[in-house]
């Protein structure tokens, strides 16, 4: 804990900066799916009320902006990323994950860091329903990269064999995106 909670060149805030490249997309509950294709055995074309049935965890994490913003022990609930992979049966053969999002933005990190216990498709934010500003109905959660990694307003993961770029790492933010690293620019 103490200093080594912050990784280097990050200062904590205390509000929570609201960032995207473009605008907030609607959401219809009625209309919206959540499509899980690629390297799978079964793809999936989710209701809002089919992927709240695969079961919401709670997890605190903190968030760590590449532009030098820190927000600690943020409340997510949500469902699990390894929960939707394990559902939809992935192969062998997907090494990457590259979720899809409502404005057109991707990003596309390797399975090892999506299956961990603490990245989630998150629904919820500090016990309300997560904004639309922050990403609701809902958006990926990787606490242990940059947050671009964190992709708001999910609306598809595709598993592929080989890495696509996502929108910031195309653009020369890293690819790695690890704070404790500062992998910022590629
Ligand atoms: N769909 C989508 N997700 C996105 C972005 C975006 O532009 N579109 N921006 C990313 C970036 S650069 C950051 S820092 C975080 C910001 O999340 P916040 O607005 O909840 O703080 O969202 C990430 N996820
Ligand atoms: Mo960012």
């Amino acid at each position: 804990m103490g200093e080594e909670r912050v990784p280097p060149g990050q200062s904590v805030t205390e509000g929570f900066p609201v960032l995207h490249y473009d605008g907030v997309p609607e959401f219809d509950g009625e209309e919206w799916r959540f499509a899980v294709e690629g390297a799978v055995e079964e793809e999936l074309d989710l209701t809002w009320e089919e992927l709240l049935d695969f079961g919401l965890v709670e997890r605190t994490l903190d968030f760590h902006c590449v532009t030098g913003w820190s927000r600690l022990d943020v409340e997510w609930r949500g469902v699990p990323f390894r929960t939707v992979a394990e559902e939809a049966g992935r192969l062998d053969s997907a090494n990457f994950a590259t979720i899809g999002c409502g404005d057109g933005y991707t990003t596309d990190p390797p399975l090892e860091d999506l299956m961990r216990d603490d990245v989630l498709f998150a629904t919820e934010m500090e016990g309300e329903p997560l904004s639309a500003k922050h990403g609701g109905p809902v958006r990926l959660v990787v606490p242990h990269k940059y947050a671009y990694k964190s992709a708001k307003w999910a609306t598809s993961v595709t598993f592929t064999a080989e890495k696509e770029l996502g929108y910031w790492e195309k653009r020369g933010y890293s690819d790695t995106a690890d704070p404790w690293m500062e992998d910022r620019y590629s």
